[in-house]
């Protein structure tokens, strides 16, 4: 009686952790793959760390997958294994041998980390080494060596690995057949994670690199990870008391951290920063690639589009997909992919991605059991639907010309005044990126409510009339505007915004009223001293009229009946964009005292060239 009493506190325990969803899958890896450690010989006898689950099953030959990161491959040691392995449990399910590699100088792996190490376009001797060097050697050796394989070997990662996975395109290994870059970093010092057209994306690299363990002290099983205390939730209030950029050095990083200080040497686009971008290597490309990124993906939106147009612009040998879909940074990897923040998609966008594109893309490439696929497989944002396109962009979208007008207003191919808006640009009071308190660069900042911005006297709008028809934006967006500041350095900050009719229904989930909301479409900064060269700032004259024209990542965007389009301006976004002095000076050494007021004037006749389809 007593026996049976105590029953329930057994077996329940027992049964809930059954239907653990995470321990399930753990149980059902161990019990259907092997798990072998190797140190893999490269070409200049360094050796890399690399973990191998091979299936149990050996009746058949296995196709290899390969990831390689800096980020770790643990857990570490034959016994321990992780929950998953490959992109997602469908190709635990279906059985895979799959590879995880600790790349040179990180964690369990020999040699010397590089941070975004560049790419060696002439190397001294056979023995010389990059990224590129060891992803061949790393394969040559795993199809050589690890039993049962058919030869055939994919390789994919999303953000750092992401950036790996497009360096192994690079003189590739004849085995690897298909390649998924996701979310790579390409071009890290213009529009990936350090600098957007030279302004320095602040909050996301203090955070990083506070967790990243550098060169003197190297990542280690157990070292690494955040352990850096903020003090507070209000990170725009952090980032301010911090001061001039040059005090995240004397009072944070103390010159311990090279990869912090090497991103603070080099404010312009120069040598440093060319030698790291990819794009100019995507040469000859064999393997098939399905190219991922994430329209609301903070870190590395722009890599994926660089990426695909690279491989575009040389011919991609085998078949090439670009896909887009509304996630934040490797949002399509995990969870539903429904909703994000405020937004609402009516669809499981990331299952839906994990099991019709990216399984089926493996499968067709390195097991011959797939389908085709088209050249763009694309999110359209506003209509909540998937669409297929022969070309990126379609070709049926036309350029059209958002023009700013006098009072506000914003037409295509309007005509405008010669007039101009006019604000008062403060460092000392810059324009926040949310309008709440909260971290620096939240994941899903671009998804956050633009209305706050509005309010300020510091950002100009423009907005249409209630829209009677679709009007479907796709492809990159390009302000081109004449700007004036009273200073000789400016930020110029274009936030291209859908704003909802008033009658728009609220979620039942969320607290915000979604009648009126400003869905920010696309926003990007551009630092005025780069106008005429990314490499050689200039300043302004002062007072005096200057163009500034850049192109800011792609969208597929439907603005429905009833939405307006906006325009916002603003010359702060902080602290995603560290602040500028609004001073001709160099901004990492630059002091308090450098930094001033400016008057910015932004022209009538300023325009945002797109491409539409109506
Ligand atoms: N995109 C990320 C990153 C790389 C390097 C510096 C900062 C951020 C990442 O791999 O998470």
């Amino acid at each position: 009686m007593r026996v049976l009493a105590l029953l329930p506190f057994v077996l329940l325990p027992l049964l809930a952790q059954d239907q653990d969803p995470a321990k399930a899958q753990l149980e059902y890896t161990r019990s259907h793959y092997t798990k072998f450690e190797y140190m893999i010989p490269m070409r200049d006898g360094v050796k890399l760390f690399t973990a191998v689950y091979v299936p149990k099953e050996e009746s058949k030959k296995y196709p290899i997958l390969l990831q390689r990161t800096p980020y770790s491959v643990g857990a570490y040691g034959i016994d321990n294994y992780r929950p998953f392995v490959g992109p997602s449990d469908l190709f635990t399910k279906e059985g895979f041998i799959v590879v995880y590699q600790d790349v040179r100088g990180r964690y369990l792996s020999e040699g010397t980390f590089v941070d975004v190490m560049p790419h060696k376009a002439k190397y001294s001797g056979p023995k010389d080494t990059d990224e590129a060097t060891d992803t061949y050697d790393t394969i040559d050796w795993l199809v050589k060596n690890i039993p049962n394989n058919n030869g055939r070997v994919g390789q994919w990662g999303i953000s750092y690995p992401g950036h790996y996975t497009a360096y192994g395109l690079i003189n590739s290994h004849p085995a690897l057949k298909a390649s998924s870059p996701q979310a790579p970093m390409i071009d890290v010092g213009n529009g990936d994670d350090a600098y957007h057209n030279g302004a320095f994306y602040l909050a996301a690299n203090f955070d990083f690199y506070t967790g990243f363990p550098v060169r003197k002290e190297p990542a280690r099983p157990g070292k690494g990870g955040r352990d850096f205390d903020f003090g507070t939730q209000d990170e725009y209030d952090f980032y301010l008391k911090m001061g001039p950029l040059a005090n995240s050095n004397e009072k944070y990083f103390k010159q311990q951290n090279e990869y912090w200080s090497e991103l603070l040497a080099h404010p312009n686009y120069d040598g440093f920063w060319q030698s790291r971008s990819l794009m100019q290597y995507m040469k000859n490309v064999t393997p098939a690639v399905l190219v991922v990124g994430g329209w609301f993906d903070a870190e590395d939106l722009s890599g994926p589009l660089k990426l695909f147009r690279a491989l575009e612009a040389d011919g991609a040998k085998s078949p090439l997909t670009l896909v887009m879909g509304p996630w934040p940074h490797g949002g399509w990897a995990r969870g539903p992919g429904k909703t994000l923040g405020n937004l609402d998609f009516h669809a499981p966008t990331g299952e839906f991605f994990r099991q019709n594109i990216e399984f089926k893309f493996f499968m067709n490439h390195l097991k011959g059991d797939g389908g085709t696929f088209p050249k763009a497989w694309v999110f359209e944002t506003g209509t909540n639907r998937w669409k297929q396109y022969p070309v990126w962009p379609p070709k049926e979208a036309k350029e059209r010309r958002l023009v700013l007008g006098a009072n506000g207003t914003l037409t295509f191919e309007g005509k405008a005044d010669t007039g101009f808006d006019e604000y008062v640009s403060d460092p000392v009071h810059p324009v926040p990126v949310i309008g709440e308190i909260g971290q620096g660069m939240a994941r899903d900042y671009m998804t956050y409510d633009q209305r706050f911005a509005a309010q300020r006297p510091d950002v100009l709008t423009y907005m249409t009339e209630p829209l009677d028809h679709d009007i479907t934006v796709s492809g990159p967006v390009t302000p081109k505007l004449k700007v004036a500041t009273s200073g000789t350095d400016s930020d110029f900050v274009v936030k291209l915004i859908d704003v909802y009719p008033f009658d728009y229904p609220d979620r039942d989930d969320v607290r915000v009223h979604m009648g009126g909301y400003m869905q920010m479409v696309r926003g990007e900064p551009f630092r005025g001293k780069f106008r005429n060269s990314m490499a050689k700032p200039e300043p302004f004259v002062p007072n005096q009229p200057a163009q500034i024209e850049y192109v800011m990542p792609d969208v597929l965007h439907t603005f429905r009946p009833g939405h307006r389009i906006m325009v916002q301006i603003q010359s702060s976004w902080f602290p995603l964009v560290d602040r500028n002095p609004q001073k001709f000076v160099d901004i990492p050494t630059a002091k308090s005292t450098d930094f001033q007021k400016a008057t910015e004037r932004v022209y009538h006749g300023s325009e945002i060239k797109m491409m539409v389809i109506e």
